[in-house]
């Protein structure tokens, strides 16, 4: 056994990018030029080890050959005196203080050899190889390297393969799966540059968005989900006479209804049913308790609160799942009935760093057809910024509600379906149906404010955010997605009545 330093003449070559990595603390280096305290604690304790039994053999030997002298001579000498020394003189010396580091300095260079207590484990330069191998595989498995100016998003990110982080909140939307996981298969920009992260936060007890979403999910990355989908509009077709569930449709405008017939009827764009980059599924509440019924979260009271808990789940969604290689972040809402599949290009293509299209919905005839939904995006005007003096830091103004009077410019009221669909509006304030924003704007530290800023929160908080840092925040007026239509309770009462009168009308009708 052994242990000795001895010299080397290059201790340890640069690392390939010039940075010297902190001394690996693997037991597969051969090369540590300086050891930890506990390292040269051990290797001191075995150099004292060795040294007491080398001295041990030696002296035993000695004290061997002095008995044997002694024994012959003690013959012919008796009272021959040896000098032995105390067994705690050999332990004397300070071994613990020799610090491979500190000869090294007076070396060019220091070889370490470790020989383990049964000898099995010998670590020598020999090990170099095997070393730098598996050093190399660590480091590649755990360091990667990002040139993030390689990620800052063009208006032409398909044909430059850059990835899209689809990001979409959920709570309560077992219903509207189906209709989400359709438009995700439409969407023509190419799938296996998009990772999908849900985020299902605050459900209902019974609610199963959840499970459904990981089911579905798992067909979709197979590549079957628009079969099992035709599947179960097949058995649905069956029963929708049976039920009275969606009564309101006889209210609709046939138009509308037969464009959303024609966006989920084959042919599918080629790639529909190819599956995405990733998906991802994540389940945290943040205590949202304000009912996700229409007339329940659309209450001006609950505003403040429902936005800034959505603001925390944005940015909680965003903080895990984004990674450098993402060029985008697209949010999309659950509850979307129309939209053309190139919405991620189309948005892109407009050049600004945050992009919305207009979003509107569709209501019954007897309530005029049609109606513009999203209200948050706007254009900022000198009045809501007076209003905003007059208020508390805290309150957040929330568009569309008497209570606010801001006379802004709504993207939602000036749209013209026979304009240019590609004209861009500089906006102030976004909705959060449909966003596509630069991923670099999060990396700056741009998010959805949780708190009030500027008498805002959320997306609308986004959107001046944004602006505040310079980015280009831009609005498509005559670009049009539809929200779905879900009856308020004033709406369902409305039809209700009218149900019963044409009831009325039919018995009048059977008995003349
Ligand atoms: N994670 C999470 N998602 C939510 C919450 N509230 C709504 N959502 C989802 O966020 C999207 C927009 O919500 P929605 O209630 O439809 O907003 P609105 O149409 O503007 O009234 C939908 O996909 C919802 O399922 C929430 O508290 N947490
Ligand atoms: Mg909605």
């Amino acid at each position: 056994m052994a242990i000795f330093w001895g010299l080397k003449k290059k201790l340890k070559k640069a690392d390939d990018d010039g940075y010297k990595l902190p001394m690996s603390h693997s037991k597969l280096s051969p090369k540590s030029k300086r050891l930890n305290w506990q390292n040269r604690k051990i290797v001191s304790w075995m150099i004292l080890t060795v040294m007491v039994l080398i001295l041990y053999v030696v002296l035993s030997g000695v004290a061997r050959g002095g008995k044997e002298v002694m024994k012959t001579v003690g013959n012919s000498m008796p009272n021959y005196n040896v000098n032995f020394l105390e067994e705690d003189a050999y332990y004397d010396y300070d071994f613990v203080d020799i610090d491979p580091g500190v000869i090294a300095k007076f070396d060019e260079g220091v070889q370490h050899y470790l020989i383990t207590q049964f000898g099995s484990d010998v670590l020598t330069p020999n090990d170099n190889e095997l070393f730098e191998r598996e050093y190399n595989m660590l480091l590649s498995s755990t360091v990667e390297n990002y040139d993030l100016s390689r990620f800052k998003g063009s208006s032409n990110g398909a044909a430059n393969g850059e990835h899209v982080l689809l990001c979409v909140p959920l709570r309560d939307a077992e219903k509207v799966l189906p209709l989400m996981f359709k438009h995700l298969m439409n969407l023509t920009y190419p799938h296996e540059s998009i990772d999908l992260a849900f985020l299902v936060s605050d459900c209902s007890e019974g609610d199963r968005t959840l499970e459904a979403l990981i089911s579905y999910s798992r067909y979709l990355q197979n590549g079957t989900l628009s079969q099992v989908f035709a599947d179960m509009d097949k058995a649905a077709a069956a029963q929708a006479s049976k039920g009275t569930e969606k009564l309101y449709l006889k209210y609709m405008n046939p138009d509308y209804l037969k464009s959303v017939q024609e966006a989920f009827s084959p042919p599918f764009h080629e790639n529909y049913d190819k599956p995405f980059r990733s998906v991802q599924v994540f389940q945290k509440d943040f205590g949202q308790n304000i009912g996700q019924g229409f007339s329940d979260r659309h209450a001006v009271k609950v505003q403040g609160t429902r936005r800034k808990l959505m603001g925390r789940a944005r940015n909680w969604l965003t903080a895990n799942a984004l990674k450098p290689y993402h060029s985008w972040v697209y949010w999309r809402d659950a509850d979307v009935e129309l939209c053309p599949g190139s919405i991620i290009e189309d948005l892109m293509s407009t050049g600004c760093d945050v992009a919305v299209p207009n979003v509107w919905r569709p209501l019954p005839q007897f309530l005029s057809g049609e109606q513009p939904y999203d209200l948050n995006s706007w254009m900022e005007s000198y009045e809501a910024l007076e209003l905003a003096k007059n208020l508390d830091e805290d309150d957040v103004i929330v568009e569309g509600y008497a209570e606010y009077p801001t006379y802004r410019v709504h993207l939602a009221y000036i749209r013209n379906p026979d304009l240019d669909p590609k004209e861009v509006l500089d906006l102030d304030g976004v909705g959060g149906v449909s966003i596509l924003a630069k991923a670099e704007l999060f990396r700056r530290g741009i998010q959805f404010p949780a708190f009030t800023f500027e008498n805002h929160a959320e997306t609308e908080g986004f959107g001046k955010m944004a602006k505040k840092m310079g980015y280009r925040v831009g609005g498509l007026p005559h670009y049009t997605l539809w929200h779905i239509y879900e009856p308020s309770d004033d709406d369902l009462r409305d039809i209700a009545e009218k149900e019963r009168e044409s009831r009325k009308v039919e018995k009048n009708d059977k008995a003349s």
